[in-house]
């Protein structure tokens, strides 16, 4: 193999690893093998850019493009954070079917993989991520590459009803089929892709997770992605985690629980269904009134999206409401900040974290519930309550799984947490911890480069490696 290339429309370079599971992942696997990361720049300009700018940080060469003002309405606003994000988070009620925006992502595809195309070369291996870049398989092919190429989608696979109500489900689905493999984040979404796949595009089922369909034969299979767990550890011993945990207990003063929620603050994330449940812990257990506070951590994103800036209107409206119900004089029982923190200082926050909350309505993974995890004191580990329906809950299943939808069984949880026995709190943290410490994200990127690779070799090698 001579070099990895990564294409998602994020990269590093423009995000700085803020927030955003994929950046930190991505980054994470590339600075171990080397290689090239092409992506959007972060700019949008008037006219249909020509040129790219490359940029060397790391051990990894970054290939930027701006976006036209086009692009960046049709393909990211539109196409891709309006119709395909809703659907595939199970919200068709806010997807804005359209045609015309297709069209935008689809040239974009093309676009990106022309410059992939001028950069690869034979012996690479194309690893493309995420629903910004799902017609990307035969756009490549397009453009003349013809190497292994490799998916992974970040986001949930939906049930088959739901993708079907994607207008351009089947030309999706067929792009989908020019890659080798095809990534998932859980075997749900790989299950829900093979049915799909199955009965609409009559795919012939190959087993060991291989399908043939539309003249090709590819792979399909779940590849949960993972952190690296001794970056968090540490990260939660840091100067700055320090400081930020005498910062939060200054505001707890003495004795005060801690239950936390991380996350961007997106629709996916189950944000105002949590805010009442934290309402109703305090309103069906009143012995805990005045000895918890919740603090919830969620910085503004796609904030030009209509329906993220009714959420931040939703989540004010909310956090004024149940403190204005239960809190007192000496006690704010949510506090919400709207804003990004470093890394270290998560990690810090999650350390002195009772209980974090990661109670998603749809997610792909989610991993701040692997994070909290690995920051925890293993002496005093805090405990997690974990959705259902987050891709994460089917290897964790020793935290306190709920259904985010239902109030009660929430609030009933996070009493539980709050009362749990030490023995049984460090008895489920240490089966956790095991799983995110063999399941990192070494173990991710290994499992999924491992089967790309073996789809550039020789049949006779592949099967006899
Ligand atoms: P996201 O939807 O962004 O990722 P998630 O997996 O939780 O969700 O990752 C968020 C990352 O951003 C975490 O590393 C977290 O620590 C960080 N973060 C969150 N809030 C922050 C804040 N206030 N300040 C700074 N950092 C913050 C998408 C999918 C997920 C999938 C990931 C990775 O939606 O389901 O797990 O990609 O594949």
């Amino acid at each position: 193999m001579n070099k990895l290339i990564v294409v998602s429309n994020r990269t590093a370079a423009a995000t700085g690893l803020r927030a955003g599971g994929l950046a930190v992942a991505v980054s994470d696997a590339l600075q171990k093998s080397g290689g090239t990361w092409i992506g959007w720049s972060g700019e949008v300009v008037d006219e249909r850019p020509r040129g790219v700018s490359v940029i060397r940080d790391e051990g990894v060469q970054y290939i930027l493009s701006d976006l036209s003002q086009e692009e960046f309405d049709g393909y990211y606003l539109q196409f891709a954070n309006r119709m395909i994000w809703p659907d595939f988070h199970y919200r068709v009620d806010l997807a804005h079917y359209d045609n015309d925006t297709f069209e935008i992502y689809r040239a974009v595809n093309q676009r990106f993989a022309e410059i992939v195309a001028q950069e690869a070369t034979p012996g690479d291996l194309v690893w493309v991520h995420d629903y910004h870049f799902l017609l990307m398989g035969d756009a490549l092919r397009q453009a003349g590459w013809d190497g292994p190429t490799g998916y992974f989608l970040h986001i949930p696979f939906p049930s088959p009803e739901l993708f079907r109500a994607l207008p351009q489900h089947n030309r999706i689905a067929r792009s989908l089929s020019y890659f080798d493999v095809i990534g998932f984040q859980s075997e749900r979404d790989a299950a829900n892709f093979h049915r799909y796949m199955i009965e609409e595009c009559a795919a012939v089922d190959l087993g060991d997770g291989r399908l043939r369909a539309f003249g090709r034969t590819f792979s399909a299979r779940a590849y949960p992605i993972g952190i690296d767990p001794v970056t968090i550890e540490k990260a939660a011993e840091s100067e700055l985690a320090r400081a930020a945990t005498e910062k939060i207990s200054r505001f707890l003063g003495g004795g005060r629980s801690l239950v936390i929620g991380v996350d961007r603050m997106d629709y996916s994330k189950g944000l105002p269904e949590r805010f009442e449940a934290v309402g109703q812990l305090f309103d069906q257990f009143e012995q805990v009134r005045g000895k918890v506070s919740f603090t919830q951590i969620a910085p503004p994103s796609r904030s030009m999206v209509e329906e993220y800036k009714n959420l931040r209107k939703e989540l004010d409206r909310l956090a004024g409401r149940i403190n204005g119900d239960y809190g007192d004089l000496d006690w704010i029982p949510i506090r919400y900040l709207a804003r990004a923190y470093q890394r270290d200082e998560l990690a810090g926050l999650f350390r002195v974290a009772d209980v974090a909350l990661v109670t998603p309505l749809r997610d792909g993974m989610n991993l701040v519930a692997k994070e909290y995890v690995a920051a925890q004191d293993p002496e005093d580990p805090g405990v997690l309550v974990l959705s259902e329906f987050a891709g994460a809950a089917e290897q964790m299943t020793e935290a306190l799984i709920i259904n985010p939808h239902d109030r009660g069984q929430v609030a009933e949880a996070i009493y539980r947490a709050l009362t749990m026995s030490l023995t049984e709190r460090k008895d489920r943290w240490q089966a956790l911890s095991e799983t995110v410490k063999a399941q990192d994200i070494s173990w991710w990127s290994d499992r999924f480069l491992t089967d790309l690779r073996a789809c550039g070799l020789p049949a006779a090698t592949a099967v006899a490696s």
